[in-house]
């Protein structure tokens, strides 16, 4: 039975993957804030898979590592990590950009990657392998207009991304990216800050990507034979053709 690592599997793509990849049978440690959402979780998946918590705040370098390092035995293998915790805060254009929104998104996306990857990858080369899975974005090949910083964080996540898989070629460790479009889940919902009206609006009008369609994509991905890595996948709704350009229509 394989173990995956899951951040930010309170929510979202996070949670759909934990429920999907728990229901394919891997042995899933959910990790994420809202400790209430995680039990909640734990306690529909565990008729199907052995499930684990964690609870830490991936901007919090020494709690990422001492929550790690408190797994038990059955969990610590961890064989796949997706890292998927993230957010955007804010839309504004850089002159009027607020800085500690910049802080959470940089903090956050990028340095927490990097924390929860520094924490896990030492045990994989150790073992002799492993699949990490970084989810990038459609902002993280193209910018658009107002998404300054978070577009940078997901360029950043991008780079990193390919300088993981060159820097652990040879380790028997697989790395790739998941870059979805326009995906209905609470990102809109912390992007504005709980605007409720101005969340919705944005996949109102054309048939947005759901979360559950990134984690079929995710089991794909993590189920392949061990000698195919899909280095960089990127997906949209149909009715997306960039990050720019979308059909309300579709
Ligand atoms: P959600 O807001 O639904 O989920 C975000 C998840 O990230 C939550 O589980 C949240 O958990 C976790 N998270 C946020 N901040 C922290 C933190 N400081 N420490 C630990 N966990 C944290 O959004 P999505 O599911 O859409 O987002 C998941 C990923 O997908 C993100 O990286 C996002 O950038 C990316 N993405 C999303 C797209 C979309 O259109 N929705 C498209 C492209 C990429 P908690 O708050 O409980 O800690
Ligand atoms: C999330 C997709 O276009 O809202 O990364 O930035 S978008």
């Amino acid at each position: 039975m394989k173990t995956a690592l899951i951040t930010g599997a309170t929510s979202g793509i996070g949670k759909s993957t934990a429920i999907r990849l728990g229901l394919e049978g891997y042995r899933v440690i959910l990790c994420g804030r809202r400790l209430d959402r995680l039990e909640k979780l734990k306690s529909e998946l565990s008729s199907e898979t052995e499930v684990y918590i964690l609870s830490f705040d991936v901007r919090n370098r020494e709690e990422v590592f001492s929550q790690i390092e408190t797994l038990p035995k059955a969990f610590k293998n961890i064989d796949i990590l997706i890292n998927n915790a993230g957010n955007a805060h804010g839309l504004d254009p850089i002159q009027t950009g607020d800085m500690d929104d910049w802080d959470a998104m940089l903090d956050i996306n990028v340095k927490g990657l990097l924390y929860v990857s520094k924490a896990i990858i030492p045990g994989m080369i150790t073992r002799g392998g492993g699949h990490i899975i970084n989810i990038g974005s459609t902002a993280g090949k193209e910018v658009y207009p107002n998404g300054n910083v978070y577009c940078a964080s997901k360029h950043a996540v991008d780079a990193l991304t390919q300088g993981m898989r060159m820097d652990l070629n040879g380790k028997g460790i697989r790395v790739g990216a998941i870059n979805p479009g326009l995906t209905e889940t609470e990102f809109s919902d912390v992007r504005f800050k709980g605007d409720a009206a101005k969340a919705d609006k944005v996949y109102k009008g054309f048939d947005p990507l759901q979360a559950e369609d990134i984690a079929e994509i995710i089991h794909f991905v993590v189920s392949r034979p061990y000698h195919v890595n899909i280095a960089d996948l990127t997906v949209m709704p149909t009715a997306q053709a960039s990050s720019t350009i979308l059909d309300k229509n579709n």
